[in-house]
């Protein structure tokens, strides 16, 4: 099974769409690893971002992320990446597909509800930025066999 990092941005937790979106990732039988509220620092704000380092939107970017508390999750299931990068959608709501999160709550690029990996690659970065070893916990989803099938 693969893992991948979200968040809830601080848009989402304002408007009372915690329950909303985790409901969903549970819907499609992902597993969620470690989850806590969090106000994201600078330095994590920097660290995640720093691809957009110098771009026009980034310094509103960290302000907007650091602009209340979100909700850090690591998640687990198959194609896991895949899977929540499809449910979260088009980084730009106008473009996202009904049915998908940013579709379904958002209407602005700079407010579009949740973050979510976009690779293996970024998902242990980002996952090593918010949370230690011992926060993701490993258990058994006995929903797993009967979503799977195996
Ligand atoms: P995603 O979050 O879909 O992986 P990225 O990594 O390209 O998208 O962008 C990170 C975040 O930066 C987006 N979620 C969005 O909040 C913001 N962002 C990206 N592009 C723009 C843009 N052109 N204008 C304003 N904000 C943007």
């Amino acid at each position: 099974m693969e893992r991948t990092f979200a968040f809830i941005k601080p848009d989402g937790v304002q408007r009372g769409l915690i329950g909303k979106v985790i409901e969903r990732f549970e819907n499609r039988g992902m597993k969620i690893l470690a989850m806590k509220l969090i106000n994201i620092t600078p330095e994590q704000a920097k660290e995640h971002y720093k691809e957009h380092e110098g771009k026009d939107f980034y310094e509103p970017l960290l302000d907007y992320i650091m602009s209340g508390p979100v909700v850090a999750m690591v998640i687990e299931g198959r194609d896991c990446v895949k899977q929540i990068r499809k449910l979260a959608g088009d980084t730009d709501p106008k473009d996202a597909e009904p049915g998908t999160i940013r579709y379904d709550f958002a209407q602005n690029i700079s407010r579009n509800i949740i973050h979510a990996a976009d690779s293996d690659t970024s998902a242990k970065r980002e996952i090593a930025i918010y949370f230690t070893p011992d926060e993701i916990l490993n258990y058994p989803l006995d929903a797993h066999h009967w979503v799977f099938g195996d």
